[in-house]
């Protein structure tokens, strides 16, 4: 290429056009080299128009490529500077699009669609706690798949929107046992003792009130201590109820048999008879003695041909009123006649119960004896 000295400006022009192609720096070589070359053809033109009488021109030639070369070498590091700057800035555009892209992708994960589960957990974690009064107050709200649910609390029945407390009392499905009672309390239910029995209310033991005294049984009765209670016997010959015990009516009512003739000792006579006596109580005193023979008297004592006796013995206190034989003495017979009548032990004295003679016959007798 010929080039003259003026030409130059073109070339930079070139290398400036060519400066945003590849290999631009192997172009500025060839620029260079290309340039160089031509200003060493002009500086041999003007060697040679030095020789057709032209003045030569050395030192300029040498002072233009220097600054050529110069200025070349200034764009050569202004286009490494360039080349420097564009690659270091599309190394950040990538660092950032490779960060965007990453967050985006980040992004994208966390909205896209999760697992079915996932979601409904999370829209049900939320609904159970931004909207607790789904549940009923005694209920709990669970998570499951596709909704939450709300769960009545333990003692409640009910759908979890409403709950109703289940009485474990009625139902029988405590485990008070039977010395406790139950008592329904809201979502559970509590034994408490029943009265008569100690304890923390899961073990409950009878108090025993005789043993311990606080029974309101009267003087004259007896405690028996029960299961969860106790009861009253009034003691015979009292009779009455736990608070009041008074001596058996027999005891304090009755007919008063005193006359000699009625002991068993008596044999003056045979013509007493005892077919109307009674119905009544009756009680031997004085000279009839204290109460009536347990052993057969001979006949035709106490007045009488049959002389009556009990063939046993007499009730202690603590029997109350009790029946016996009464046997008759006749014609060789202990018993050849007897009855049934009503005895009862009144502590000093016994008092019998005579309704008449078997058969109504004569001459039967009930003696008394010391
Ligand atoms: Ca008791």
């Amino acid at each position: 290429m010929h080039m003259t000295p003026g030409a130059n400006e073109e070339y930079y022009s070139e290398l400036q056009s060519t400066k945003n192609k590849g290999n631009v720096e192997q172009t500025y070589e060839n620029i260079l080299g290309e340039a160089v070359t031509n200003v060493k053809v002009q500086t041999a033109r003007n060697a040679c128009g030095h020789k057709e009488g032209m003045k030569p021109r050395q030192n300029t030639t040498t002072d233009t490529e220097n600054v050529l070369r110069q200025e070349i070498m200034i764009n050569l590091r202004r286009m490494k500077l360039f080349m420097l700057t564009a690659i270091t800035l599309t190394f950040l555009v990538a660092v950032v699009a490779l960060v965007l892209v990453t967050m985006k992708m980040a992004d994208g994960e966390s909205s896209a669609p999760p697992k079915q589960e996932t979601k409904v957990q999370d829209q049900n974690a939320d609904d159970c706690i931004a909207s607790p009064q789904l549940c009923d107050a005694n209920a709990v709200c669970e998570n499951i798949a596709e909704s939450n649910i709300c769960i009545c609390n333990p003692g409640f029945a009910g759908n979890g929107k409403i709950c109703a407390d289940l009485n474990e009392c009625t139902m029988n499905t405590h485990n008070c046992n039977a010395n406790n009672y139950c008592n329904n309390t809201l979502g559970s239910f509590t034994c408490t003792c029943k009265l008569g029995f100690s304890g923390n209310g899961t073990s409950c033991t009878d108090i025993d009130e005789c043993a311990s005294g606080v029974h309101a049984c009267h003087k004259n009765a007896s405690c028996i201590n029960t299961e969860g209670s106790y009861k009253c016997s009034c003691k015979n010959p009292y009779t009455g109820d736990e608070n009041t015990c008074n001596l058996a009516a027999e005891c304090q009512t009755f007919h008063n048999l005193t006359s000699k003739d009625r002991s068993e000792t008596y044999s003056a006579n045979t013509s007493g008879c005892d077919s109307g006596i009674g119905p009544g109580w009756y009680r031997f005193r004085g000279a009839a003695g204290t109460r009536m023979p347990t052993s057969c008297p001979p006949t035709r004592r106490c007045n009488t041909n049959a002389p009556g006796w009990i063939n046993g013995t007499h009730p202690a206190v603590a029997d109350g009123q009790v029946s016996k034989t009464v046997c008759f003495h006749w014609e060789n017979d202990c018993c050849r006649f007897s009855t049934s009548i009503q005895v009862r032990n009144c502590g000093p004295y016994y008092v019998y119960f005579f309704s008449g003679t078997p058969g109504s016959i004569c001459f039967l007798r009930y003696c008394g004896t010391e």
